[in-house]
């Protein structure tokens, strides 16, 4: 078999698989984006997150995460759902409003790298998605995906940017696809967009600032002065944040994502503060179990939405 009837065949059995977006390339080290994640670390952007300096080459050198590595399939998949932000109301992200993406990735990358070892016997191959130490986006963005917005997140001209990454490192050739060029243009709205400063220049995220890593990262410890320290940046955002998506003009139009899996949590529009300060640990665990939210746990949310309060009461 060629390698291009490899690759159409692959592609078509990751749409099967529910992927929406699948490309290919070749696993070549990038010495920019190495550069770029050590300064990154070097100003101490990415704060708690210890594990983003473990490594860092292997981020962006595909050989160091897989040894014989010849190609990447990146895969992406939207999780889009409706959603009302109003900064009079707390804020759940969509990404937490769903199952746990990384199991739901997985899962679908396990069964396409079954069947490529069905068509094509001997393949190896291992299997990224998030907490696995490579750059999802760069990967993505090579293999034609999307490109990589001002927001430093992976845009698709059709699906928008609410869509999850992963990746099948393999040991056979496959035909590349070319990679997706930038389409940000002169628009800026993202970093306009941004309440806390936390993009500091386009393609720059100061961490320690962004309201994802204060409100999902950032682990509060006793009295954490990080975290306390920042009370007023969180907002209204009770869980994760997604202004500089909700204003990008690529997510005007899009459609909410087909996959059950990203639909399934309920009640997170139009929350009410008062209600959601009166449940229980059993109250929670049963209305948000199976979420993000909920796997983050009872205290990290009772955390955050003092916080919330305290910045409601002030608004
Ligand atoms: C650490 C992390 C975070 C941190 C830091 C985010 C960050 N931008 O680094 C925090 C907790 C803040 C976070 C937040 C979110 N995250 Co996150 N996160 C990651 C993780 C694990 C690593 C990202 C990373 O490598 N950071 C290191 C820094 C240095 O990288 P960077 O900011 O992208 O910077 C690069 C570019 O800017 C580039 N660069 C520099 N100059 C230039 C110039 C040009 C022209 C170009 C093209 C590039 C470029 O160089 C850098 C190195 O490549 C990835 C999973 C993974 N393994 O990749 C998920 C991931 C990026 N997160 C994801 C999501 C969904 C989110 C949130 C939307 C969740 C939410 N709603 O709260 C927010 C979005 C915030 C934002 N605007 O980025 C998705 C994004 C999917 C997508 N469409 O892009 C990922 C890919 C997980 C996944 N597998 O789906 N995240
Ligand atoms: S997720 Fe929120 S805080 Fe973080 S960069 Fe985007 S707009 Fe700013
Ligand atoms: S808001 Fe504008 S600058 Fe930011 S990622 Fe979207 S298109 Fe690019």
């Amino acid at each position: 078999m060629g390698k291009t009837d490899l690759k159409d065949k692959i592609k078509s059995k990751a749409k099967q698989l529910g992927f929406d977006l699948v490309g290919v390339c070749q696993p070549c080290y990038s010495p920019e984006d190495h550069d770029h994640l050590l300064c990154w670390l070097n100003k101490g952007y990415h704060g708690q997150m210890t594990y983003m300096a473990r490594k860092p080459r292997q981020r962006s050198d595909p050989r160091l995460f897989m040894e014989n590595t010849r190609s990447i399939v990146a895969v992406g998949i939207s999780y889009f759902n409706d959603t009302d932000y109003s900064p009079d109301k707390p804020y759940v992200s969509i990404y937490a409003r769903g199952r746990p993406y990384q199991k739901v990735i997985k899962d679908k990358l396990k069964a396409l790298l079954k069947y490529i070892q069905s068509v094509k016997p001997g393949t190896k191959g291992k299997i990224a998605v998030d907490t696995s130490p490579t750059f999802d986006k760069l990967w993505a963005q090579m293999a034609g995906l999307g490109w990589r917005g001002k927001n430093t997140l992976l845009v698709n001209r059709n699906t928008g940017s609410f869509v999850f990454l992963g990746e099948l490192f393999l040991n056979i050739e496959i035909e590349p696809d070319n990679p997706e060029i930038d389409h940000c243009a002169d628009c800026n709205k993202c970093l306009e967009s941004c309440p806390t400063g936390a993009l500091e220049k386009p393609h720059l995220l100061n961490a320690t600032k962004c309201i994802s890593y204060l409100t999902t990262e950032l682990d509060s410890g006793p009295q954490n002065p990080e975290y306390e320290n920042n009370i007023p940046q969180v907002g209204n955002h009770l869980f994760g944040c997604d202004l500089c998506q909700i204003v990008c003009p690529y997510n005007k139009s899009i459609v909410r994502t087909n996959t059950e899996e990203f639909l399934a949590g309920q009640g997170f529009n139009d929350m009410d503060i008062d209600k959601l300060s009166d449940l229980t640990e059993t109250k929670f665990e049963n209305r948000f179990q199976g979420t993000v939210l909920g796997e983050y746990g009872f205290n990290r949310f009772k955390r955050n939405l003092e916080k919330v309060k305290i910045n409601l009461e002030n608004h």
